[in-house]
């Protein structure tokens, strides 16, 4: 293995080490972060970022327009190569309403107690007009699109009308197609879309005719799969059953935490991370690269069933989003879509339930929704919420090669990522601890000038004055990030990175 290490001279290391003891409180906890350019490190894809929602949201053709400016500003500082996939609980009651006279689907509605359904259990009618809508938005924000086909309350002809529409109104921005949301979950007493003893086999070959009835329409189009809630056995079984060139990309999601109200889904508990979402993508983004596909993970956020107000929407998730995405894109895979949008729509794709309220501590300017990465409530302005400002880190590495990263002491609160271009070197630093700040001294940086940005809010649970480079993101997606510089010394830099608090620099 072709290995460069830069390695900071001993005495330079030892220099920072002693002058640190007065720099720095007693109570932080000293560590050393090294930087290894191996080989065989994952490349970060340009539009690794993604934003994830309902397909519900075309009923109204106004908001993904390139006329709704306020919403296209937004997505065009988040990323300007960012991916929009379209699914969610309501893709399985979308109809393709392709004429005035085309007919809806019939609504399969389960048995048993629908209050203890978490399905929307009604139609949503999308018009052509609103896919032509979307191509304008997708062509003013430079973003591509995944798009979600119902499987649960739909045919394959239907899906092939639909999907021949996307194709012709989306062209090229169009990635791929995706057909079904959370198959794993069908069979549930809270979900219905299929009878109890249905399987992976039956999905697959209910799969397949939608996929042959939209080839004969589409012939190029692509397309991702399965889509699943949580089942990382499904994904891999999926991969390995649907053979062709076709399925190009297998797909999940992922919640870190739910439902809003289990007293113990805590801040304290999303920040504590979960060493499965490593090991799993390094296992299914493995799988995928043997058939020339990718793993992406299409929809999810810090809790499922709606978010919690006082985390989904607060600092904590600010943190969380940039680790967790990080945490994503060192282990190969290539992008994440975090889900949002309207309450109106989510609150749908729940079946109209808000368990979030019943735990709301204060009033809420939504009843659903809680993770949602831009708000945009009807009489609202247009805002980014904390989880924003953690996708907005993460997307700093979008187009890096990343490197090793050793920590010299196991302190489970920090995490380090680092990544290259052709120009420079970005490092982040994420202090998930509440009580004690970190105190880090990078080895191996490459470079003559560090630039910083701070990722910092009032509280973890505060949901309003978190900035990024010491800014705000104001109205119209207005953001001036101010640039701390940190003191070199050869290549190693020392930088303090107080509880709960991230940093990212860029090493030129
Ligand atoms: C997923 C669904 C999405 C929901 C979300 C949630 O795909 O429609 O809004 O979970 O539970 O299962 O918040």
């Amino acid at each position: 293995m072709n290995r460069k290490e830069f390695v900071v001279s001993a005495s330079a290391a030892a220099a920072l080490a002693s002058s640190g003891r007065t720099m720095f409180a007693q109570d932080a906890a000293a560590m050393t972060v090294s930087l290894h350019e191996d080989d065989g490190m994952p490349d970060v894809p340009e539009d690794f970022t993604g934003l994830s929602y309902e397909l519900a949201q075309l009923t109204d053709p106004t908001f993904f327009s390139a006329k709704n400016r306020a919403l296209v500003d937004y997505f065009k500082l988040l990323s300007p190569r960012g991916v929009l996939r379209l699914g969610g609980n309501t893709s399985e009651f979308c109809w393709f309403k392709a004429s005035a006279s085309t007919e809806a689907p019939r609504l399969h509605v389960p048995p048993g107690d629908l209050s203890k359904n978490w399905m929307p259990h009604q139609l949503f009618a999308v018009e052509p007009h609103a896919i032509d809508e979307l191509a304008g938005f997708l062509k003013a924000t430079g973003w591509r699109l995944i798009y979600g086909l119902n499987f649960g309350n739909s045919t394959p002809e239907r899906a092939a009308v639909e999907a021949a529409y996307v194709w012709k109104s989306v062209g090229d921005r169009l990635e791929y197609f995706q057909v079904g949301n959370e198959p794993d979950l069908y069979t549930k007493a809270s979900n219905g879309t299929r009878p109890e003893g249905w399987t992976l086999v039956n999905f697959v070959e209910e799969w397949l005719d939608r996929i042959r009835a939209i080839g004969a329409k589409v012939p190029a189009a692509r397309f991702g799969g399965p889509d699943v809630a949580a089942s990382s056995d499904w994904v891999l079984q999926f991969g390995k059953m649907v053979g062709g060139e076709r399925l190009v990309a297998l797909t999940g999601h992922y919640y870190a935490e739910g439902p809003p109200d289990d007293p113990t889904v805590t801040i304290d508990r999303l920040l504590a991370g979960n060493a499965k979402v490593a090991r799993d993508t390094r296992e299914i983004a493995a799988a995928a690269k043997r058939e020339n596909r990718v793993y992406r993970m299409t929809e999810g956020n810090s809790c499922y069933r709606g978010g919690k107000p006082g985390m989904s929407n607060a600092f904590a998730a600010s943190l969380w989003g940039a680790d967790y995405l990080l945490t994503l894109a060192s282990n190969w895979c290539a992008g994440a879509n975090l889900h949002g949008g309207q309450s109106k729509f989510l609150t749908a794709g729940l079946g109209g339930h808000t368990p979030g309220m019943n735990v709301a501590k204060g009033p809420q300017t939504m009843p659903s929704g809680f993770y949602t990465p831009i708000r945009t409530e009807p009489g609202l302005d247009v805002k980014a919420m904390p989880v924003y400002y953690g996708i907005l880190l993460a997307q700093q590495f979008a187009g890096t090669t990343m490197l090793r990263c050793d920590k010299s002491t196991d302190n489970p609160d920090l995490s380090a990522y680092a990544g290259r271009t052709k120009k420079d070197m970005r490092v982040a630093l994420i202090n998930k601890g509440s009580a004690a700040a970190a105190d880090v001294t990078l080895r191996g940086v490459n470079g003559k000038r560090a630039r910083i940005w701070r990722l910092e809010g009032p509280a973890l649970d505060a949901t309003e004055g978190v900035t990024l480079g010491g800014a705000e993101i104001a109205d119209g997606a207005k953001w001036k990030p101010k640039e701390e510089e940190a003191a070199m010394s050869g290549d190693a830099i020392r930088i303090k990175v107080p509880a709960a608090s991230g940093v990212v620099l860029f090493v030129s």
